[in-house]
Formats: structure tokens, C-alpha cells, sequence
């Protein structure tokens, strides 16, 4: 049934199967090599060690755009791997081969592929599929949020201590709002957790398994998705998209509606500098 805001004249429902048709199909390709990760070339981008990036990722990013591309000729994409294209379309991608890289290549189970769409501007559908746990997260605005065919559910906390709070960084400028943010936490007695995967970690919020979710700065390939969930699920998040999010990124935080403001004064300014 079609959402009374639904965007018309498009096909969405079967933008919506592609999404987590694909998702699945490439985590699964992405097994094969994982399974045989002591054979994958690693390449670090930018000289950056923690920033790494395997033959894997360029092929499954590869693997998807193909598939969608033949399904959608006239649709846009923002990819980790190959860039952006067509971004005036009316539906714009937004994909992550392979979310937690660095878990992936040294044996970690906590890494997805991550399947967003936009459609006229906003975040609109998502499929984030975890093989090795065996779990598909999907969600579309109006339609609901899931992980495989159980309904998500934000966590009910009204404070940091009642929950535990994702919490990320990497090497670029923004790290040295992490320290203070972990401290402020622990002083009001909350608990962090990491993943090394912004999509999965995002997911979890939606699902009620983390109470909120902070990355010092992240792209819009690892939340995209993750955002339809919580917008369906009444999570809440900052400004992520302002300026030039959706290429260059932005501070993401991602929380159930009883901590947001808890954890965003933790933060303090830099949140939505
Ligand atoms: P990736 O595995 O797709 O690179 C972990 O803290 C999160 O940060 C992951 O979602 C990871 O995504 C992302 N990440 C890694 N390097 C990054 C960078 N240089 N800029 C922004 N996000 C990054
Ligand atoms: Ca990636």
C-alpha cells in the first residue's frame, strides 16, 4: 500500500526489492572473499593506515551499480569506491560496498553492505545486510523498519546511564572531539561501544540495541540507509546533510528521542558547526 506522501511517478516498490535484493547479493559475494581475505590486496587511501581499502570493495561497488544501473538507467549514484554520477536525478543511490573495511580485512565480523536511495533530496530507503550474522536491515519512509521480517524499535532510555551509546572516530580533523565526548559519558555513568561499522552501528540504534550512536565524521555511504531506519522508528539525528554532506560528510549523531539532547549537549558545538 502506498504512503499518502509517497513521491509519485516513480517505481519505488521495486527500487525498494533491488535495494535489499542487492544488498544480500553482494554480502554474499562478499563472503567469498572474506573467506579468503589472506589473499586480498590492501591499499590504504590517502596515507591514511586506518583507511583501507581491498579489491573487494571496488568489486562488489562495481557488482552494484551494474545491477542497478541496468534496472534504473536514469538514476544517480554517491559511491565510497567510484565517485558520484548524475547527481540531478530524481533518485540518487548513496552506496558502501563494504562498511567496516577494517574489520573485514583483519578477521572482525562487523562489516555490511549498505544500500541507500534518495529520492527528490531525502533519504527515502535503505538495506543494510550483515552476512555473518545473518541479518538484513531494511526500511522504506512509510513503510516501516526491519531487521529480516522483525519490526525495529528505538529504546525507551531517558538517559545515558540506562543504555550503552555507539561511539566512533577516524584520523581526520574532528578526533579530538572524541576523548572529551567518551569522558562526559562515562561521568554520567553511560557506557560507549564500537564496531568499526557507522551502518551497522546506525542500524543498531533504529533496532534499540544502542541507545545512540556518535562518529566524530562520517560519510553519507555509511548512514544513509541507517537514517530511513530511524525515521521510521522515531530515532532522532543531527544535521547531517547540511553544507555538503552528502559528498564530503559531516559529525553524525544518531539517538533515541530520550537521550538526544543528553548526548548532543555532550558533544557540545562541534556537532553542527
Ligand atoms: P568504512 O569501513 O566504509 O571506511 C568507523 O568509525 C566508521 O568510519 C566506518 O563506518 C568507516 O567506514 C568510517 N570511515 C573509515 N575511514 C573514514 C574516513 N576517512 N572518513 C570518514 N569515515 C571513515
Ligand atoms: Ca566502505
Amino acid at each position: 500500500m502506498s504512503h499518502p506522501a509517497e513521491p509519485l511517478g516513480l517505481d519505488l516498490d521495486a527500487r525498494y526489492a533491488a535495494a535489499c535484493e542487492l544488498a544480500q547479493a553482494a554480502a554474499e559475494r562478499g563472503m567469498t572473499y572474506y573467506r579468503s581475505r589472506n589473499e586480498l590486496t590492501v591499499m590504504h587511501k590517502g596515507g591514511d593506515m586506518q583507511d583501507v581499502v581491498s579489491i573487494a570493495d571496488k568489486a562488489l561497488e562495481d557488482f552494484i551499480r551494474a545491477e542497478l544501473l541496468t534496472r534504473f538507467p536514469e538514476d544517480g549514484f554517491v559511491g565510497e569506491e567510484g565517485g558520484h554520477a548524475n547527481l540531478e536525478a530524481r533518485c540518487v543511490w548513496v552506496i558502501d560496498p563494504i562498511d567496516g573495511t577494517r574489520c573485514f580485512v583483519n578477521g572482525l565480523h562487523n562489516w555490511c553492505v549498505s544500500i541507500g536511495l534518495m529520492v527528490d533530496g531525502k533519504p527515502y530507503l535503505g538495506a543494510i545486510a550483515d552476512p555473518n550474522h545473518q541479518e538484513l536491515f531494511r526500511g522504506r519512509i512509510g513503510h516501516g523498519a526491519f531487521v529480516n521480517d522483525t519490526p525495529l524499535q528505538v529504546h525507551p532510555a531517558q538517559h545515558v546511564r540506562e543504555g550503552v551509546v555507539g561511539a566512533g572516530t577516524t584520523h581526520r580533523p574532528g578526533k579530538e572531539n572524541f576523548l572529551p565526548f567518551v569522558q562526559g559519558l562515562l561521568d554520567e555513568g553511560g557506557m560507549f561501544f564500537r564496531n568499526g561499522s557507522g551502518a551497522l552501528m546506525t542500524a543498531y540504534v533504529a533496532a534499540g540495541r544502542l541507545i545512540g550512536y556518535y562518529e566524530t565524521h562520517l560519510k553519507s555511504w555509511d548512514c544513509l540507509a541507517g537514517v530511513v531506519l530511524l525515521a521510521e522508528t522515531g530515532g532522532r539525528i543531527n544535521d547531517f546533510f547540511r553544507n555538503d554532506g552528502l559528498l564530503e560528510g559531516n559529525p553524525f549523531l544518531a539517538a533515541c528521542p530520550g537521550v538526544y539532547e543528553q548526548l548532543a549537549e555532550l558533544i557540545g558545538p562541534s556537532l553542527d558547526a
